[in-house]
């Protein structure tokens, strides 16, 4: 018969090693690499696209993500230095992203083969200033993938680019400097029949309401 301090003893090393494996496999989940400084999500250097017999080409790219980048366009608050790219097929990409504010900034693509890429997607997350490098493999079929910052609104805001392998299938909308807004920026004012008895109403009532009230006192 196990006595009672070995049963506790047994319990509490199963309740460890049970709580330590999990927290490793958040370590290292769906291919993350994590730290205290950011994230760096399907990291591949080496798995080749079922298209690709070798790498053609290794591609270095910086780029600088923040509000800095965002001043040269009007109305937007974050963005990325550059807004396309244009690669040949079967290259690798060595990104290197940094995170020029204090606030988190993403390099995120997706729409990328789901057997190399889980969910389609690559991303490098850093939560401040800072930066972090990666690699991924792009196939041969031409196509234009869209590079973002999920974090709420940053996109929104400005933090939107795109990827064309083999000359892209197109351009992405709202893609700061380059291609038109999916929402106008300014909505002119239609002026139609109902529009001006609107304004007439509003300014007999502007000029009169404050007389009669006033004229009671
Ligand atoms: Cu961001």
């Amino acid at each position: 018969m196990i006595n009672k301090p070995t049963a506790i003893a047994v319990i509490l090393l199963t309740l460890v090693s049970s709580i330590t494996s999990q927290a490793l496999a958040a370590m290292n989940h769906n291919g993350m690499i994590m730290d205290s400084k950011g994230m760096i999500m399907n990291h591949n250097p080496d798995r080749l696209p079922k298209d690709c017999k070798k790498i053609a080409a290794d591609i270095d790219i910086t780029v600088h993500a923040g509000q800095e980048q965002a001043k040269k366009f009007t109305g937007k608050m974050f963005a990325f230095d550059q807004q396309e790219w244009n690669i040949a097929p079967c290259s690798r990409l060595n990104i290197t992203f940094i995170n020029d504010d204090d606030v988190r900034h993403q390099f995120m693509i997706h729409g990328l083969p789901g057997y190399l890429y889980p969910a389609g997607m690559f991303n490098i997350e850093v939560y401040g200033k800072g930066q972090k490098t990666a690699s991924f493999i792009v196939g041969t079929k031409p196509k234009t993938y869209l590079v973002h910052c999920e974090v709420p609104q940053h996109m929104e805001m400005g933090m939107k680019a795109q990827i064309k392998v083999a000359g892209g299938d197109g351009d992405l909308a709202s893609i700061p400097g380059l291609t038109e807004s999916v929402t106008a920026d300014i909505y002119p004012i239609e002026w139609g029949d109902k529009s001006i008895y609107f304004v007439l109403i509003a300014l007999l009532i502007g000029l009169f309401l404050p007389r009669l009230i006033l004229g009671r006192r």
